[in-house]
């Protein structure tokens, strides 16, 4: 085993890696990984993670990146299911908006609808499953980010030009 690997996701990794190729490619990924309904994970997510966890850019992950992977996918599993207060298996709007708030984000009910609206699955579109929750929080970090770093004496206001509001939508753009 790989120094450094966490067993667990090793042994996974294993499992994930169907044809050895000793990478997890996206369409190994998505197979492996399942929502508590046991709907595969949406193409959207598996992508953003393997592009977060894949730096040299190959489209495919390594065991060290998939290890990093995996322990991002867990921290995800466990606030999601601390979140989801009526063990139901999803996030609905009030679970989602008290997730959001103990994040630390200040967000109107009409944006946190929003939100739910855009990151539900069109059969349930009052609830989140864990692979758009994980895009869904994922996403609005990175957003989040951007805008603080413009953002520098905390006002929660700033002033960008066009192509600033472009750089910072492209480049976040997982
Ligand atoms: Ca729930």
């Amino acid at each position: 085993m790989p120094p450094g690997v966490d067993p667990e996701a090793f042994s996974w990794f294993q499992t994930v890696d169907a044809d050895h190729s000793g990478y997890i490619s996206i369409k190994e990924l998505k197979q492996a990984l399942v929502n508590s309904n046991w709907s595969a994970f949406n193409d959207e997510t598996c992508l953003m993670m393997i592009n977060m966890f894949d730096k040299t850019k190959s489209g495919r992950i390594d065991i060290f990146a998939f290890s990093a992977l995996w322990r991002f996918i867990q921290q995800w599993k466990n606030l999601f299911q601390q979140y989801d207060r009526d063990r139901s298996g999803s996030i609905n709007f009030s679970e989602l908006q008290q997730a959001l708030s103990q994040m630390g984000y200040n967000l109107s009910p009409q944006f946190t609808q929003l939100l739910l609206a855009r990151y539900s699955q069109r059969a349930s579109n009052s609830s989140i499953q864990l692979d758009s929750f994980i895009q869904l929080c994922t996403q609005l970090q990175s957003i989040t980010d951007a805008f603080q770093e413009k953002d520098t004496g905390r006002v929660g206001s700033v002033r960008l030009s066009y192509e600033d509001f472009l750089t910072m939508a492209a480049t976040r753009m997982l």
